[in-house]
């Protein structure tokens, strides 16, 4: 998938701001930040969305889940933040990587 953004970032091929890697995944700030903090976390392997996981992909998510917590506080989110997914046309995905939003520092809106 050399065209997809997302794994140029994930192999340091294209430009970004990277707050946490590891083997597994990368959270960097989103272009285009929609709150005070918005980072992006992708995993290194192209998944393009939720829609496209496999049951392999189960321990990857895992990971994804146990980690946002923590890169949210690396980035100064001490009093929580909001996680957001985007999934196809519908859920206006724009990156078809799968990604999970991290938003706080501001006052969001109600959901
Ligand atoms: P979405 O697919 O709608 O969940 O949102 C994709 C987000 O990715 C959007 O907020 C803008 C951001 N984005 C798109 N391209 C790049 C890029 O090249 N670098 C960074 N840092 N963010 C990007």
């Amino acid at each position: 998938m050399p065209a997809c953004i997302f794994c140029r970032i994930a192999r340091h091929e294209a430009p970004a701001d990277v707050l946490y890697e590891d083997e597994q995944i990368m959270a960097f700030r989103d272009r285009a930040p929609k709150a005070p903090v918005h980072l992006l976390v992708i995993p290194r392997k192209h998944i393009c969305n939720l829609a496209d996981l496999q049951p392999h992909d189960e321990s990857l998510i895992a990971h994804i889940m146990m980690k946002l917590p923590q890169i949210a506080r690396l980035s100064g989110l001490d009093n929580g933040f909001r996680t957001v997914t985007n999934t196809g046309r519908g859920g206006r995905q724009e990156v078809y990587h799968l990604h999970f939003h991290i938003l706080g520092g501001g006052k969001l809106p109600v959901m």
